[in-house]
């Protein structure tokens, strides 16, 4: 399978479904409208997307199924790269080769911008189409991956890293919550809104927690900062986090022997998501 046909092909699925969420950039508060397009359009990866693509596929749905939750679990991620790119956050200047939202549109537009990204997320969820109930439980799956147990307590205890090299089980809690949640939500939602049963969402939750944790190692080790707190890279240096990081990658993989076949496109993703170059 090529997993770069397989996201540029799923991502003009999502870009679709995010186009007709989104009020037009024009559209009055024009200003607000503009910022929440500026870091969406054309976006990054759309990893998360493709993997509730992929997560509806594994039980046997066709990947438009999972279009709603592909498209809440993109604008969530988006939101957070905003909120974290603040000057209050990270300060940074540059995301997805662009200005960040706040140094294009203001810091004031830019939370705003990033809180209506958040709302859209819910928004487009619970408009579906699918069963009601399912749609229901997709939100409170994606709810719980963007709160204060997951999303937002990441990032609360990321940011109260002292500078001392963190022990690996707690960089690891941070991983969990501020980068695996979002994507095990993904995975999970696919399936759910796919038909999964109980069984089969558990086993994919499970390979979407490992496969996020080994993303964010994988991304620690692209970004070659050795000064950052909450990395492995810094725990137990770049070896250390390459091993941990394919420990991880087995571990999730295992958890998909079930499925067979059908979960081909997940497989690929999570091998590209732990050794991609960018
Ligand atoms: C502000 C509530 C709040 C949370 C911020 C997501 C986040 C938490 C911070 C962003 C910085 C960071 C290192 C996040 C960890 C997850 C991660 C590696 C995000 C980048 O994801 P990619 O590589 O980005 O999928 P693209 O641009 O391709 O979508």
């Amino acid at each position: 399978m090529d997993v770069a046909a397989y996201l540029a092909e799923r991502s003009a699925l999502v870009d679709a479904a995010l186009e007709r969420a989104l009020p037009p950039a024009d559209a009055p508060p024009a200003r607000l409208h503009a910022a929440m397009r500026h870091l969406l359009f054309p976006g990054g990866k759309r990893l998360r997307p493709a993997l509730a693509f992929a997560g509806a596929e594994a039980v046997g749905a066709p990947a438009e199924r999972a279009l709603p939750v592909a498209a809440a679990v993109e604008l969530v991620h988006t939101y957070s790269l905003v909120h974290d790119d603040l000057p209050c956050m990270d300060d940074d200047d540059e995301r997805r080769g662009r200005p960040t939202v706040h140094v294009a549109y203001g810091e004031a537009t830019a939370v705003l911008a990033g809180d209506a990204l958040l709302a859209a997320a819910f928004e487009v969820l619970a408009a579906g189409p699918g069963p009601q109930d399912r749609l229901l439980a997709a939100t409170r799956l994606v709810a719980e991956a963007a709160g204060s147990r997951a999303l937002v307590g990441g990032q609360v205890d990321d940011l109260a890293f002292g500078p001392d090299p963190a022990d690996a089980a707690a960089v690891e809690s941070v991983h969990r919550r501020k980068s695996a949640a979002l994507i095990a939500a993904a995975v999970e939602g696919g399936a759910l809104l796919g038909g999964g049963d109980a069984a089969a969402r558990a086993a994919l939750r499970a390979f979407g927690v490992e496969t996020g944790i080994a993303f964010q190692i994988a991304d620690d080790l692209l970004d070659g900062d050795a000064d950052e707190a909450c990395s492995l890279v810094r725990t137990l240096g770049v070896d250390g986090a390459r091993a941990r990081a394919e420990s991880l990658l087995a571990a999730a993989l295992g958890r998909l022997e079930r499925f067979g076949e059908r979960a081909e496109p997940l497989r690929e993703l999570a091998r590209f998501a732990v050794r991609r170059d960018r």
